[in-house]
């Protein structure tokens, strides 16, 4: 999957080249390249902002060092690419926007800093407005960063066990269930016994109502807009009554 990315910030990516997506990139399985609107600046100065029209605090990126940014990304994209602004004006990214997107073969980002984006410029070279939550950073660039992570795990091969994307929280709309590991005592805190039985079947009733329970302990908001089925409905019962013991 190729991401082409617009901004002001490029060094601030180096961090994808730790862990998971740092191999990727090694392997090609993702490729990542920049394009910083600074070096389409028109003016001999290389203003890339301005104040806004109107007055007020800050400064604007202008419309035309990022259009020509976003024209050489797009000129250089493997395949007609999907061109995104990174914003809280944006729709919330979750894990099924990061599904959608994942179908995607090239995607351009476009982070934005200061205060705003001239509104021209996304009305005119912008496909998709994404926010990743109802918080306020100081630029884009991290933004971008959280959506080329939480997309790039799931391209297959990225990830060494393509299964553990597929059980990962909120792939079903449900939390994950507790995990645990060695030792068997911690601290005076034993493991659910189910684990250790070794039947499957047990433990996977046991992990969908743990899931279930978790969800409604934590975020019932994701609960309510979830169809469950008989069997859910009944775990979730057996969970909340064990709860309330
Ligand atoms: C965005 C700063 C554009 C300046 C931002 C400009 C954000 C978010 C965010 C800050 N992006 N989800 N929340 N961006 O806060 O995506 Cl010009």
């Amino acid at each position: 999957m190729w991401f082409g990315v617009v901004s002001l910030f490029p060094e601030m990516f180096q961090a994808l080249n730790a862990g998971i997506t740092g191999r990727a990139l090694k392997d090609q399985l993702l490729q990542l390249n920049h394009w910083n609107p600074r070096d389409f600046a028109l003016d001999k100065h290389k203003s890339v902002d301005d104040r806004p029209y109107g007055g007020g605090p800050g400064m604007v990126m202008m419309a035309e060092p990022l259009r020509e940014a976003i024209h050489a990304a797009k000129s250089a994209a493997p395949t007609p690419p999907l061109v995104v602004y990174m914003s809280p004006q944006g729709k919330l990214f979750n894990q099924h926007a990061a599904h959608a997107l994942a179908e995607k073969q090239s995607i351009i980002l476009l982070s934005g800093r200061y205060e705003g984006v001239d509104e021209r410029l996304i009305q005119q070279e912008i496909d998709e407005e994404w926010s990743i939550g109802d918080y306020i950073l100081s630029g884009g660039e991290l933004a971008a960063m959280v959506v080329i992570d939480a997309i790039a795990r799931l391209i297959p091969g990225i990830v060494g066990d393509q299964d553990s994307v597929l059980l990962d929280s909120l792939s079903d709309g449900l939390l994950k269930y507790p995990q645990y590991t060695r030792p068997e005592q911690v601290n005076g805190a034993s493991v659910p016994p189910v684990l250790l039985s070794g039947h499957h079947r047990q433990i996977n009733t046991w992990r969908l109502k743990a899931s279930l329970g978790q969800t409604w302990l934590k975020r019932p908001d994701l609960l309510a807009k979830k169809q469950l089925s008989r069997e859910e409905l009944a775990l979730l019962n057996e969970f909340i009554e064990d709860f309330l013991q």
